[in-house]
């Protein structure tokens, strides 16, 4: 998981919740609450911000991310007073922006996103890193409109009557996709997709976003972690 991922971990971790798994019954909830944090840290502590959410808001702006259920309102009320006395950073960060998580990134592009429930084509700015693609309103955006956490996704080519290089991202199982964004003054909700329709500029650059969102979906961070901690441990041994 990456750095979104991490954000949660280490204010979950800071808590003393060491076994934060046992609330969350599918991993897209640890993304979305990631999401959520992040954007309650910058909320909280980035004074344009004038709309300081309160408790009940962040509070009500989770309700139903843990596969429908509600997550404790304890661990909540924990993480919010946490990120409310004192902003997390990023490492090696300036605690500023995800820079870093944006850094090297497996694809970025411009490609038009349909809306979910207002069927309207806006030009946003991707970025395929982690499993995940962010979308942004300006290259030079420091945060996100969207996440769209991948894992579970699949990815096709689509037919459209008005555009010409279409893609599909959608659940295989028919479920609705579980991503987040910000709506206006920062509140975070969920996505309302049922699948997201997207269009790149050209054929080429269509099938281009195909094979790096396959390629970044079949990978498992957790695989790719554990055998670069195999090698190092075998590294040690050998030497
Ligand atoms: C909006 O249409 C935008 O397309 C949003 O995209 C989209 O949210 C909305 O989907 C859709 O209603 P209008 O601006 O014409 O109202 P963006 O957030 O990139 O601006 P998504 O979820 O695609 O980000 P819904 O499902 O929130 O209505």
């Amino acid at each position: 998981m990456g750095a979104h991922g991490s954000a949660a971990e280490v204010e979950i971790t800071k808590l003393g919740y060491g076994k934060a798994k046992l609330w969350f019954s599918v991993t897209d909830t640890c993304y979305i609450l990631s999401f959520a944090i992040i954007m309650l840290n910058t909320s909280l502590h980035n004074p344009n911000v004038k709309d300081k959410p309160s408790l009940q808001r962040f509070i009500s702006m989770n309700r139903g991310i843990n596969n429908g259920e509600d997550l404790p309102t304890e661990i909540l009320t924990k993480l919010y007073a946490s990120i409310r006395s004192e902003p997390f950073k990023i490492p090696e960060d300036d605690g500023n922006d995800l820079t870093l998580t944006f850094f090297n990134p497996d694809r970025e592009g411009w490609l038009l996103k349909m809306g979910g429930r207002v069927k309207t084509w806006k030009r946003r700015w991707f970025i395929l890193t982690d499993s995940c693609l962010y979308y942004f309103q300006y290259t030079t955006d420091k945060d996100p409109i969207g996440i769209i956490p991948l894992e579970n996704l699949c990815v096709r080519t689509l037919q459209d009557s008005s555009k010409s290089y279409c893609l599909e991202l959608y659940n295989p199982k028919g479920q609705k996709i579980k991503a987040c964004k910000t709506e206006n003054k920062g509140r975070v909700v969920q996505g309302k997709h049922q699948s997201y329709k997207l269009n790149a500029a050209s054929r080429d650059e269509r099938d281009a976003w195909i094979d790096a969102i396959r390629a970044s979906i079949t990978k498992d961070p957790f695989h790719d972690l554990v055998s670069i901690r195999r090698k190092k441990v075998t590294g040690n041994t050998s030497s």
